[in-house]
């Protein structure tokens, strides 16, 4: 395989609903969306990819601005005119690079979408899946009040999906999980801090316990590994890492340290697809389920994640929904839906396998290079 080009495509869309973590409320998304276009066994493809960097530095500590930089400047110089006999070279062949995991990942995805596509197959079967559908639930941001978090679940669990994820930050945590529970009883649920919390707050974590969360996601700080065991030691709730597992090696240190129970996956954050599949193999290894996280991607990022996430460890639902909780109209058509029984079909088309609309690409566009 040969890549000849790439391209990148500055793009906002207005979400559909607000979302609101820890660390504030978003009405729209600015991402990166990269095309590469290259040789396949002597035919021509092209490849797509999202990069899930986000326009401020809060969840992480790349931007749109700093995904564009690193590609124009850096990435695609080193792949623009290479040829990989395997997508899984890209990542090792950008390790110069250091951290970007979020510019690196939108160009190696884009490519393994190029190969599976060359190789006419989905991407799941080459990046190794395993099943056809996925079980999928929602993450619920902060609202204006409890009445309105209680009718937003009330409608997803109506919709299907398989279990309930709520944002907490300080001040808006203890009460919306009892009343959540006071209200549904026993459903799937599990809470997203964001990173809001210091170990100075234990205790108050602790009163978590008796609500029977399956998990409370990144509590502490973003690049902390060792307090998060520390209150592991002092909550029964398993914590599970997102934001502070940047690469296979600290995942490698954390589950060591007994600083999680449980890994989110989410394949920007930690450098793309086979990045991934290494963290998800690790953690099969030391029995550590992961389930696939969201980063509000429009449908090009959430099919990648649909194909990854059919690999066996994901055995949790993860936070790939439908894509008209996002964006109306998405950028793919059939948008992504789910089931009655809250799972997700596989796409089975080569490659990411669905239907990329580029008058509305274009339409979300705001800039566009071609290198
Ligand atoms: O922490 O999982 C997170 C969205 C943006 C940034 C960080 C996170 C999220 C989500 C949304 O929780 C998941 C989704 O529905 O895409
Ligand atoms: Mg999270």
């Amino acid at each position: 395989m040969t890549i000849d080009r790439v391209e990148l495509f500055l793009c906002r869309l207005p979400l559909v609903y607000f979302f609101e973590t820890s660390f504030g409320r978003s009405y729209d998304r600015t991402f990166v969306l990269i095309r590469v276009e290259g040789t396949v066994n002597g035919a021509r493809h092209e490849g797509w990819g999202e990069s899930v960097a986000e326009a401020n530095p809060y969840y992480s500590s790349e931007t749109t601005e700093t995904v564009w930089h690193i590609i124009a400047g850096f990435i695609a110089p080193l792949i623009v005119g290479t040829s990989f006999a395997h997508p899984r070279e890209v990542y090792p062949a950008l390790r110069r690079i250091r951290g970007h995991n979020m510019a690196k990942a939108g160009v190696e995805m884009a490519i393994w979408d190029l190969f599976a596509r060359g190789m006419n197959q989905p991407l799941s079967k080459v990046l190794g899946g395993t099943r056809d559908r996925i079980a999928s639930g929602v993450s619920i941001g902060i609202q204006d009040s409890l009445d309105q978090l209680m009718s937003k679940i009330e409608k997803e669990l109506a919709a299907g999906y398989q279990r309930i994820k709520i944002k907490i930050k300080p001040g808006w945590d203890l009460d919306a999980v009892e009343r959540v529970r006071k209200t549904f009883g026993p459903i799937p649920l599990q809470v997203d801090a964001n990173a809001a919390y210091t170990l100075e707050d234990a205790a108050l974590l602790a009163k978590l316990d008796p609500y029977d969360l399956l998990l409370i996601e990144q509590p502490l700080d973003y690049d902390d590994v060792m307090d998060h065991a520390v209150l592991q030691e002092r909550i029964t709730t398993p914590v599970c890492l997102d934001e502070s597992i940047h690469t296979v090696r600290i995942a490698r240190d954390a589950i060591d340290a007994k600083a999680c129970r449980i890994i989110n996956i989410k394949p920007g954050r930690v450098g793309g697809h086979q990045a991934s599949i290494e963290l998800h193999d690790l953690c099969a290894a030391n029995d550590i389920p992961v389930w696939h996280g969201g980063m509000l991607e429009s449908g090009i990022g959430r099919a990648h994640n649909i194909h990854l996430a059919s690999l066996p460890n994901f055995t949790l639902p993860g936070d790939i929904a439908a894509s008209k909780r996002y964006y109306e109209p998405d950028l793919i058509d059939p948008p992504i839906d789910i089931a009655a029984d809250g799972t997700i079909a596989v796409p089975q088309q080569p490659g990411i396998g669905v239907n990329i609309v580029r008058e509305r690409v274009d339409k979300a566009t705001l800039r566009h290079l071609s290198l």
